[in-house]
């Protein structure tokens, strides 16, 4: 079954124009639910978050909302640019991929918009931790590079393993966030007092961030062990715990304890205190 949807997803030639892709990817009921899914639930919990940050008045407080918020904004526009074709290639594979030769549906759009919404769940947990600004944009610009070398990775057509160095490259990134999110902010968190939910959503964001890198390879893009729409799901449901649960649980949180991060700002934040350590 996943051979075939692979199939289906794969052509003779890379040129195909947007109405084509869009056909495709309507043809394939599975790879198109797996947009829509995400898109009803990206649009449920926008309304949700707005609702739930109503009354929430501290400014830290509310830049924690702003950020989450936008998580879901960058989402809902993500998975229309997939489910409309727009953000969507056939390209054609290099030779020494299991797939070379054939051009593969690429859903690039995915690497592009993590590179808009993964930043806002750093910044949203590096203001929880009561980070610094230096560790803030460690972690945020290493993230980007990290999305940014994946976007790369998925588009290179030249040579196999340059698409792998890209990966490699990628992963460096992905080390650099990892250590200021389990060495750094652990710390910040308890000096600031929310190590409790830091370390909740610490751990969820570990564990499902791993999920992505071990997709990527899996998926058409890698090793193409799996199929197009099976590696489409497998995002999309890693996106649900990783933004929307997440999401869910920090701003439940900052809802009921918006004095513990207003303390914050006062006694982290307030004047140098924002940059150095
Ligand atoms: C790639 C491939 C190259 C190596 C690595 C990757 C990591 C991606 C991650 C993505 C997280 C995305 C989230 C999106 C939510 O909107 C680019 C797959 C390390 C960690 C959380």
């Amino acid at each position: 079954m996943i051979a075939a949807t692979a199939e289906l997803l794969t052509v003779a030639q890379a040129d195909l124009t947007q109405p084509e892709i869009y056909q495709r990817v309507v043809e394939n009921g599975s790879l198109n639910l797996s947009f829509w899914a995400n898109i009803a639930l990206a649009g449920l919990s926008i309304l949700l978050f707005v609702y739930m940050g109503r009354n929430v008045t501290d400014s830290r407080a509310q830049l924690i909302f702003v950020s989450t918020l936008m998580v879901p904004l960058v989402s809902i526009s993500s998975y229309l640019g997939l489910a409309s074709g727009l953000t969507i290639s056939f390209l054609e594979m290099p030779s020494g991929h299991a797939l070379a030769g054939e051009a593969v549906l690429t859903m690039w759009g995915r690497y592009l918009t993590w590179a808009l919404s993964t930043p806002m769940i750093l910044l949203a947990l590096g203001l929880l931790a009561g980070s610094n600004l230096t560790k803030l944009f460690t972690a945020i610009v290493m993230d980007i590079g990290m999305c940014i070398t994946g976007l790369a990775a998925a588009l290179t057509t030249s040579s196999y393993a340059l698409r792998w160095f890209w990966y490699l490259i990628s992963c460096a990134f992905f080390v650099a966030v990892l250590y200021v999110l389990l060495v750094e902010w652990p710390e910040d968190a308890e000096v600031a007092g929310t190590t409790e939910i830091f370390s909740t959503l610490k751990t969820l964001t570990v564990v499902l961030w791993f999920g992505y890198p071990i997709f990527w390879a899996l998926g058409a893009e890698g090793f193409a062990v799996i199929g197009v729409a099976t590696t489409s799901w497998a995002y999309s449901l890693l996106d649900i715990g990783a933004k929307y649960a997440f999401a869910y649980l920090l701003l439940r949180w900052v809802a009921a304890h918006e004095g513990t991060i207003g303390d914050l700002t006062t006694s982290r934040t307030g004047s140098a205190a924002a940059v150095d350590d």
